[in-house]
């Protein structure tokens, strides 16, 4: 009986052993995949009971836990920028989705600087190891708000490394006192961008609007895109279908198409509601991320001295129909003042006028807003040209 216990014994652990053998073999390959999985899950709890990390500690986060840095110590300086590089992958290997954001005080250029060794003159990058496939300009239209744009560039630069982008960042800043006028702002850094570089793609971003999660990816779409649909200050939630204002993403055809951005709305409110509509004016749709990944943090601010509401914004929205085909890209005047390449942006000073004109000192307030029925002032700039001519043959 005895004997007959031990071998059944024997027998068992026998075939234990073996199917234990079977099974490490099997699941050698998948084994790793799920070990990380769950030391990611538990990364991920440690993270949020931790709180805040971001700009202020530098070291605390991977990717998965929202430091938009981390990643980026993966990238080689030394790799060579030849001819012979690699297309870039369709989808980023640095992407690590959500980013904590924070505005911890204190923070400098030179910091940023020093934390993106391979930007360069401009506000220029490009992927060390891999020819990129999209080339994209960031426009930021700008006035007397240098406490955000320190943060946006602290967050933007990593957040485009991580989608292995071509890219430059444009500040256009407006001169003067004169009243604020954000579109004609982003009319300026188009055509001032594309005499630069041919850009595939741009990007007009207010400077308070920090993106949280960089699957939003800074790339065009077959149609002009509005990424800025989840705010903070509006619950994450799109306020109206029609909403276009924040940030929106428009290729060099599709901005000519809808004859750019209109130059007289002057003060806040309105413009980029005139924008959304000259998208469907020019026969295209908005597109749009999900709201999972469209998501962004608003610097809180007040209204800006010298950026009143505009009182005449509805009338003038009520008209977009009959005017913008007389104003907008074709009729944009300007004067550039002075043209930085900083370490870590392009900045464009510019003047641009009152609704009198260019040259008007004094404004008259009784002066309309009707479009100046001019032709261009300036002659397009050389990707410009080509592309009205690629815009005539598809019409
Ligand atoms: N901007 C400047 N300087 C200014 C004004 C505007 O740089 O003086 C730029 C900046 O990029 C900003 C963008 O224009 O992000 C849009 O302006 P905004 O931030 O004032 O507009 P927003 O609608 O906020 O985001 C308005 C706050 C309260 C409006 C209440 C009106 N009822
Ligand atoms: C609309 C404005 C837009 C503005 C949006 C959000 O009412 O320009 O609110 O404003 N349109 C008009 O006034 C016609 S916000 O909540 O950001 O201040 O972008």
């Amino acid at each position: 009986m005895a004997t007959w216990l031990q071998s059944k014994w024997r027998y068992l652990f026998m075939f234990l052993g073996v199917q234990l053998v079977v099974m490490a073999l099997l699941s050698r390959e998948g084994y790793h995949k799920r070990v990380s999985y769950f030391i990611s899950i538990f990364r991920k709890q440690e993270n949020t009971a931790s709180g805040t990390s971001g700009a202020g500690s530098p070291h605390a986060r991977n990717h998965t836990g929202g430091d938009v840095y981390a990643n980026l110590s993966l990238l080689d300086k030394a790799h060579g920028q030849g001819e012979d590089m690699p297309y870039c992958p369709k989808t980023s290997p640095l992407i690590g989705g959500p980013i904590h954001v924070n505005f911890p005080s204190g923070l400098t250029l030179a910091q940023v600087a020093r934390k993106n060794p391979l930007v360069v003159r401009g506000g220029r990058y490009r992927p060390p190891d891999c020819e990129a496939r999209h080339r994209t300009a960031i426009i930021i239209p700008h006035r007397n708000r240098e406490h955000h744009l320190k943060f946006l560039l602290y967050y933007l630069h990593p957040f485009l490394q991580r989608q292995q982008l071509n890219y430059g960042i444009y500040v256009i800043h407006q001169a003067g006192n004169y009243t604020f006028n954000r579109a004609k702002l982003m009319n300026v850094g188009f055509r001032e961008a594309m005499r630069e570089e041919d850009w595939d793609c741009l990007f007009f971003h207010d400077v308070d609007l920090i993106p949280e999660d960089d699957r939003n990816t800074y790339m065009c779409d077959a149609n002009p895109k509005h990424t800025a649909i989840a705010m903070d200050k509006f619950g994450y939630k799109l306020p109206y279908k029609m909403y276009f204002g924040g940030v929106s993403a428009l290729s060099p055809l599709h901005y000519l198409k809808m004859n750019g951005f209109p130059n007289n709305y002057w003060g806040w409110g309105g413009e980029d509601d005139d924008i959304g509509v000259r998208v469907s004016l020019g026969g295209m749709f908005i597109s749009r991320p999900s709201v999972k990944v469209g998501r962004y943090k608003m610097i809180k601010h007040k209204l800006d001295k010298g950026n009143d509401v505009n009182p005449r914004r509805f009338n003038m929205l009520a008209k977009t129909r009959q005017t913008w085909k007389l104003d907008g890209m074709n009729t944009v005047e300007y004067e550039v003042l002075s043209r930085d390449h900083f370490p870590l942006y392009t900045n464009i000073t510019v003047h641009i006028g009152t609704e009198a004109g260019l040259h008007a000192t004094a404004p008259s307030p009784k002066i309309p807003a009707k479009a100046p029925a001019k032709p261009p002032v300036e002659a397009p700039a050389k990707p410009l040209a080509k592309l009205q001519q690629k815009q005539q043959q598809h019409h």
